[in-house]
């Protein structure tokens, strides 16, 4: 293969980064099979579903919702008078307030206009009448591939936290509800870690034998309760999300948390040869009044990821975190732990200026061993424009690199360039997963 040229290299990476599938690590997608709280054309509609998708979840991404309480602040309109408006409603006020009123420029409105536009809508007509007509028209299945295809995904994983009623109770209820091949399962158990007492009094409840002393019974029970929900939702990891104060002090720490984590989780897990995703950082709920939107982000401790890279040598970590601060400890963990996979710009991170920061970093200290980013979509169409913006930066990065190289007279071919994007955004994962 013949070298390519400066402007050559651009064209051919934002080529192969815009066409190459990704897999997406982490999102809170569904299949229809759980239900959608949108109106499907032929009128039915579960209200709990949790499939998200169309034009009034868009607008109303708890992102938006924040953004919208700072422009018409709680004096003008209460909390609970938002809350009690129907969906079609609050996104009407989002819409006036963020796009119409303001220019919407924030990452979370710029997200909107992109996906509108990907679907073949015209953003400039401002036509938020037009645009839910559209919506109306889709059956969710088949959007769901129309929205794959558009944002170039392989798979979707999702989120499937078995501590919600909502969603355990559909996977009791039906035992083949997450099998459509489009997306992978992932169990979610923040309760375990996070708040015993209360994880604890669910398991009882749910059949399994555990008192709220960790005894060797409980820790037994524990690890039975996760193989059966691993087994039951054929989940590919297990994740936790986990506040900046958490802290793993090795084999003296006597905290439940870490008890169960130390005993329990970790030893489950390395059986079953499934890694364990942790996303440390965020500090629930500072603002209860305004949801899901109500959490914020403090500083962590990489030294605790250190410690469980280093005790458990047989468990595999995803690990990302939520603080700017933080990502440049954790990627120097990382060169030293290949049980630590570094991944994803999350949440308050996945803004283009804060991507750009940390892939550069994260190229420079680790090459392409790391997974550049995830979309945590909530509303399927959301894959669209997180995607499209991360890939422009992901490219942009490695164009940077690839020059800084071939300076040098080291000359990088097409299928080189084609192989470090495909590892980039699927490979280095799945092949994390198979190790
Ligand atoms: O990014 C988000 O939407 C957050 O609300 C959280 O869901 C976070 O990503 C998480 O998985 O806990
Ligand atoms: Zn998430």
């Amino acid at each position: 293969q013949p070298p390519v040229g400066t402007d050559r290299l651009a064209a051919e990476v934002q080529l192969l980064m815009s066409t190459t599938p990704v897999w997406d690590l982490h999102t809170h997608l569904y299949p229809a099979t759980f239900g959608s709280p949108t109106c499907e054309p032929t009128g039915s509609r579960d209200p709990n579903g949790l499939a998200l998708w169309g034009i009034d979840e868009l607008l109303t991404y708890h992102y938006l919702v924040a953004e919208v309480f700072r422009v018409v602040p709680p004096c003008e309109l209460p909390y609970e008078q938002f809350w009690k408006m129907s969906k079609q409603e609050q996104a009407d006020h989002i819409w006036q307030h963020l796009f119409l009123d303001r220019t919407p420029i924030s990452e979370a409105c710029r997200g909107v206009l992109t996906t509108l536009e990907r679907l073949g809508l015209d953003p400039g007509e401002r036509d938020l009448a037009s645009y839910r007509k559209w919506f109306q028209q889709q059956s969710l299945d088949s959007h769901i591939d129309r929205v794959m295809q558009i944002a170039g995904i392989s798979r979707i994983t999702m989120t499937n936290p078995v501590f919600d009623d909502n969603e355990r109770n559909r996977w009791l209820a039906d035992e083949s509800i997450g099998d459509d091949p489009r997306f992978a399962a992932v169990l979610r158990f923040d309760p375990l870690l996070r708040d015993w007492d209360m994880a604890g009094a669910k398991l009882r409840e749910w059949g399994y034998e555990v008192s709220q002393e960790l005894s060797a019974a409980t820790i037994a029970e524990v690890r039975r309760f996760i193989r059966d929900w691993v087994s039951r939702i054929k989940a590919i990891y297990c994740a936790v999300s986990l506040p900046p104060g958490f802290r793993y002090g090795g084999s003296d720490d006597l905290t439940p948390g870490s008890t169960i984590f130390r005993d329990a989780v970790l030893p489950t897990l390395a059986e079953l040869g499934l890694p364990m995703a942790m996303m440390i950082g965020s500090e629930l709920q500072v603002n209860p009044s305004l949801g899901d939107a109500g959490d914020t982000v403090g500083k962590s401790d990489v030294q605790s990821v250190i410690r469980l890279c280093h005790d458990f040598p047989e468990n595999r970590f995803l690990v990302t975190m939520l603080a700017r601060e933080n990502q440049h400890e954790l990627a120097v963990a990382a060169r030293k732990f290949g049980n630590l996979m570094v991944f994803g710009c999350w949440w308050f991170l996945n803004n283009p200026s804060l991507v750009e920061e940390i892939t550069r970093m994260r190229v420079e200290l680790l090459g392409t061993s790391f997974v550049p980013q995830h979309s945590d979509a909530r509303v399927l169409e959301q894959l669209i424009y997180k995607w499209e913006h991360s890939r422009a930066i992901i490219a942009k990065v490695l164009v940077d690199k690839y020059n800084d190289v071939e300076a040098t007279g080291w000359k990088i071919n097409e299928e080189e360039i084609r192989r470090d994007v495909q590892h980039l955004l699927s490979g280095a994962f799945e092949k994390f997963l198979a190790r």
